[in-house]
């Protein structure tokens, strides 16, 4: 009897397997809500066998909305505004000229899924501050997404820690639309709900306005180890 994943021969736990895995692709084909089922299917799985389930090396895709319409380089732009003396917008290829930063750190969700020494790619947040001339008064800084839903933000002093990245690489590779792409958040050490997918938008601004997440709960000061009231802080 070959293994052959007919009707016939192949042993059971193969075929929960291939059934999980469909329902897996059929995830990242039809968007973020069922990846939410996969991830409490998985909280729930005394097997493991969940963890087979393709999302990139444990990553899951979140999405606050059912779909996003994905941008390419041809109609990606990034703004800067708010308190700032120059407002700027940025196409690809003008975010890909600037100067590039790597960090390599664990990713880590609040609830509790780790991805290990995950490298990131991209212009220091505090490059494009820098750029646009943060004005007196300012004190933080108010992240959009062209999901047209998910928002968050940072002290204008955590925008401008060097490892808080306008990411254009994951995994060494361009930003998938599925984790975000063209061009992404990254506050590595932060919480990843932090890490705005599908940004658009950065405006300076007197006050912190607190993310999707934070309205329901999160902490604004999202530090991994020292917020929400759990986790190590990630390896470095
Ligand atoms: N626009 C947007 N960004 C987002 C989210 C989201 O739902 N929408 N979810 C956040 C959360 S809770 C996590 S854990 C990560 C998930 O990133 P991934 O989908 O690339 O794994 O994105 C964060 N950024
Ligand atoms: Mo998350």
């Amino acid at each position: 009897m070959t293994d052959d994943g007919g009707t016939s021969g192949a042993p059971v736990g193969r075929r929960v397997v291939l059934a999980m895995l469909g329902l897996g692709v059929a995830g990242v084909a039809a968007g973020p809500y069922l990846q939410r089922g996969v991830e409490a299917v998985t909280s729930k799985d005394p097997t493991g066998l969940a963890g087979l389930l393709p999302g990139g090396g444990g990553f899951r895709y979140y999405s606050v909305v059912s779909s996003v319409t994905p941008r390419t380089a041809a109609d990606y732009t990034l703004t800067v505004d708010g308190l700032v003396d120059r407002p700027a917008s940025y196409r690809l290829p003008e975010l890909q000229a600037l100067p590039q930063r790597r960090i390599v750190r664990d990713v880590q969700c609040v609830t509790g899924w780790r991805v290990p020494a995950t490298p990131f790619e991209g212009v220091r947040l505090a490059d494009l501050l820098d750029a646009a001339g943060v004005r007196p008064g300012a004190t933080a800084v108010r992240f959009s997404c062209f999901d047209g839903a998910y928002s968050e933000s940072l002290t204008l002093d955590q925008a401008r820690r060097d490892d808080v990245l306008v990411a254009l690489r994951m995994q060494d590779a361009p930003v998938s639309h599925e984790h975000g792409g063209p061009v992404r958040l990254y506050v590595a050490p932060m919480y990843f709900y932090k890490s705005a997918k599908w940004l658009s938008g950065i405006t300076v601004t007197s006050a912190v306005e607190p993310g999707y997440w934070e309205h329901l709960g999160y902490d604004v000061d999202a530090w991994v180890g020292k917020s929400n009231g759990r986790d190590d802080a990630p390896t470095v």
